[in-house]
């Protein structure tokens, strides 16, 4: 079967991607976890986008039919790219899914949301039975915020109040304001939001309640207790 997308002489994907090998098989495993028929969650991020290509190579190559639910424009114009449909959580549910991860800890929970997709993907992972969280090597950790910041998706309208609340209930090292590349301000999700990113001096599970008890806090990147299974290399 030819495969006429018209978008495939148009757009490319130029960034380095780091750990390449490593995610490169994390992306060919869940590659072969599709059947016909799948409606599957697709994650951000570089991992997601290796597994998203391998996925696409196969209901190219054996015309299989399947759909995809995206967790971000970005993962859309992708899976346009690698030729796979794409459908939306208002209408379908998915099978299953797939997305990338920040930090992994013993209990598969997970830290997500460095590329700002987070409130996205935390709506398909909930909405799917399973998730496979690839991840190279360095994503492990013995506990959860021990490398990473915990995003924070805000209304941008509470971003004093939700600063204020954070500094005075939580022992935090520090919050920081997502910055825009460009410096010329901040980021802006696709839900029309900002993002703090909070260095917790000691997170437990019951800052993902506190956190989001704040007026304006929106979501966290924290992934606490969800259906997933590891796939790494
Ligand atoms: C998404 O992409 C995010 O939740 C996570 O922050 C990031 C992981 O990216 P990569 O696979 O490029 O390391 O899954």
């Amino acid at each position: 079967m030819k495969w006429e997308n018209p978008l495939y002489n148009t757009l490319s994907w130029s960034g380095e991607i780091d750990n390449r090998q490593e995610k490169e098989k994390a992306a060919k495993t869940v590659s072969k976890k599709v059947s016909n028929g799948d409606i599957i969650g697709v994650g951000s991020g570089s991992t997601s986008l290796l597994a998203l290509e391998a996925i696409g190579r196969r209901v190219r190559e054996e015309a299989m039919e399947v759909k995809a639910i995206p967790t971000s424009k970005e993962a859309a114009l992708n899976c346009a790219y690698f030729g796979v449909p794409t459908t939306t959580l208002t209408d379908e549910r998915p099978s299953w899914g797939f997305d990338g991860a920040d930090e992994v800890d013993g209990e598969r929970n997970l830290i997500k949301g460095r590329g700002g997709a987070l409130l996205a993907e935390k709506l398909v992972m909930a909405s799917s039975p399973l998730t496979y969280i690839l991840v190279d090597s360095r994503k492990f950790v013995k506990k959860l915020g021990e490398k990473s910041s915990v995003p924070i998706e805000v209304d941008p309208r509470a971003i004093h109040l939700v600063e204020t609340e954070l500094i005075k209930s939580f022992h935090v090292e520090s919050v920081q304001l997502r910055m825009a590349v460009s410096k010329d301000g901040p980021v802006i999700t696709e839900s029309g939001n900002v993002i703090f990113d909070v260095k917790f001096q000691n997170l437990n599970h019951k800052m993902e309640y506190e956190v989001k008890a704040i007026p304006g806090v929106v979501e966290t990147g924290l992934f606490l207790g969800y259906s997933v299974e590891i796939l790494t290399s």
